[in-house]
């Protein structure tokens, strides 16, 4: 008899981070997951994970609303299916329900999780296998204080934890972000490398002054400097400059960037498996990007150990990610709720060993950490 999903929790978590993280449209304190557990009629469990970046500022899912949306409109649709079936029930989820993309990798994640647990394999080999073991990880520098960003980089380089690093810029006067950019540039040298994200935070003719003034600098790639929906700025900056664009929140899946690609993009996506609706469909932004001659690049929307480890199992499956990862969100944590956190090592991250996602949960710190009136 087929096994069958017998049951869906989602769970909101509260941690803290370790310092202030502040971007161009808040700054984070906490960080909330939306921790799923997904049971299936054996008794196996599957676990997935949704996050967002400070409530509402970021995208228009919510923790809480994730939540209300597994338990009210997706897990009902669940209960009973066969476990084993994932494209169709991905297929079922799409035709029924649209967008809510953090909720759907959620579940995505933990039926993949209880795939590769039930026959005893990664959640990577269920992707067609690893091609890497290890994968770079870059850190994001946003104390918001130039001399704490400088001291808090030499340290990552010295302990051998990150030497490629992102600034979060957008909320200061342009020519103040400048100054502190080149400034960490100045402090960390040729090895290091300094990107900027400005999470849509300028307009066309800031961005052109930004980045004429951030390829002087030195700086080595730029993220999403103007506003998602803009496809032709992107376009018309991408050709105007040598200094790379990394496109974030303008591309959720493939199609987008298609068409970002068609009307002449050119520089390097920022893939996530939140926003493309899980890893399978993260997956085919990088075929479209390969297609199309764009760089790669293993983004995250500040996930724990069980978002982050299935994003590596998925970027673990491509040939090359031409600028690394930003996979560091549990480090970002003030604490974790598993039972064996994530190596990080050599500028990088090792790949958990499965089966599925290769990731355990510590029930005493779960249990500490959740919210406790939802
Ligand atoms: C983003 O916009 O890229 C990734 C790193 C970080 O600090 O924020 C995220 C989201
Ligand atoms: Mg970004």
């Amino acid at each position: 008899m087929a096994v069958t999903i017998q049951s869906i929790e989602a769970i909101l978590v509260d941690i803290p981070t370790i310092r202030p993280h502040k971007l161009s449209m808040t700054t984070m304190g906490v960080q909330t997951m939306v921790i799923v557990r997904m049971k299936d009629s054996d008794g196996l469990e599957g676990l997935g994970e949704a996050t967002t970046i400070g409530g509402l500022s970021y995208g228009p899912e919510s923790p809480e609303g994730i939540k209300l949306v597994i338990d009210t409109y997706l897990s009902p649709q669940l209960i009973g299916q066969p476990a084993d079936h994932i494209n169709t029930l991905r297929v079922m989820l799409e035709r029924t329900t649209r967008g809510n993309h953090l909720a759907k990798s959620a579940l995505e994640t933990a039926l993949l999780d209880l795939r590769g647990k039930r026959l005893g394999c990664s959640v990577s080999d269920l992707l067609g296998g690893a091609v890497h073991r290890h994968l770079p990880v870059l850190w994001t520098l946003a104390s918001g204080d130039t001399a704490r960003d400088i001291e808090e980089a030499l340290d990552r380089i010295e302990t051998g934890r990150h030497r490629d690093f992102k600034l979060k810029i957008g909320a200061r006067p342009l020519m103040e972000d400048v100054r502190h950019v080149a400034a960490v540039k100045q402090a960390l040298g040729a090895e290091a490398s300094v990107r900027v994200d400005v999470n849509q935070a300028w307009d066309e003719s800031t961005a052109a002054r930004g980045m004429a003034e951030l390829q002087a600098a030195g700086v080595d790639l730029v993220e999403q400097p103007t506003p998602m929906k803009d496809h032709a700025a992107l376009v018309r900056l991408s050709r105007r400059f040598h200094l790379p664009i990394l496109a974030d929140e303008s591309v959720a899946d493939a199609t987008d960037l298609f068409h970002l690609s068609a009307a002449g993009f050119t520089g390097a996506v920022a893939m996530k498996i939140a926003k493309a609706g899980g890893p399978v469909r993260a997956l085919a932004q990088a075929t479209v990007a390969s297609a199309a001659g764009l760089g790669l690049y293993g983004g995250t929307l500040l996930e724990g150990t069980i978002g982050t480890a299935a994003s590596l199992h998925a970027w673990s499956t491509l040939e090359t990610l031409h600028w690394g990862t930003e996979m560091f969100g549990p480090l970002l944590m003030k604490d974790d709720i598993v039972v064996r956190p994530l190596t990080f090592r050599d500028n990088g991250v090792e790949l958990p060993d499965g089966p599925g996602l290769g990731v355990e949960i510590d029930e005493d710190k779960l249990a500490a950490y959740r919210r406790k009136d939802l």
